[in-house]
């Protein structure tokens, strides 16, 4: 299965994901694919609207201590709900969809959540640290939000110029 990234501003990443009601091979193979493109564009996270298919599912793979990621560590997320949100932190986040931008996001410090796995099975997780960022990150995908539209006003102005700037930079390379 050939995935492509959406990158802002497509307006495709703002729709509200769907259900997903059939846990089928159709489902397992896009997970599969998911996972390649993420691997291969050195991502840690991504959600399925960010490969064109609007549905609530997500994927996180964080590294370990030395810094490498492992299939062990792979979680995959299916229609998550958030049950509690505590506190609060900031962490410099990035995005598959907005390549080469990192900007510092206030979230939740921890969530608890109940999900899904790809057979359809129940878990609640409780997350802290990057993972509870990352969760929260990949769940707003589903909201069709962007960690840029987080950003204080200013921040987000300065956002905007620079990227325009690069993307017609990009243009005019090609
Ligand atoms: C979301 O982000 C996230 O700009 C996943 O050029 C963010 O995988 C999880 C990436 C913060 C936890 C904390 C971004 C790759 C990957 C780029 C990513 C880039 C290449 C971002
Ligand atoms: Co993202």
């Amino acid at each position: 299965m050939q995935l492509n990234i959406l990158t802002y501003p497509d307006p495709r990443l703002k729709k509200v994901s769907k259900k997903i009601e059939v846990f089928d091979e159709h489902l397992h193979k896009l997970l599969d694919s998911m996972n390649e493109v993420m691997f291969s564009n050195n991502g840690i996270g991504l959600a399925a609207i960010q490969v064109n298919y609007p549905l609530n599912a997500l994927i996180i793979n964080l590294p370990d201590e030395n810094g490498e990621q492992s299939p062990d560590n792979l979680i995959e997320i299916i229609n998550p709900i958030f049950i509690e949100q505590n506190g609060e932190t900031t962490y410099q986040e990035g995005c598959l969809s907005v390549p080469g931008f990192y900007e510092d996001v206030q979230r939740y410090d921890t969530v608890t959540l109940k999900y899904q796995d790809r057979y359809s099975n129940e878990h609640t997780l409780e997350a802290d640290g990057l993972l509870s960022i990352a969760i929260q990150h990949e769940i707003d995908h589903l909201l069709g939000k962007l960690f840029i539209e987080k950003l204080p006003y200013m921040k987000r102005k300065k956002f905007e110029k620079e990227y325009k700037r690069r993307l017609k930079e990009k243009k005019h390379n090609l």
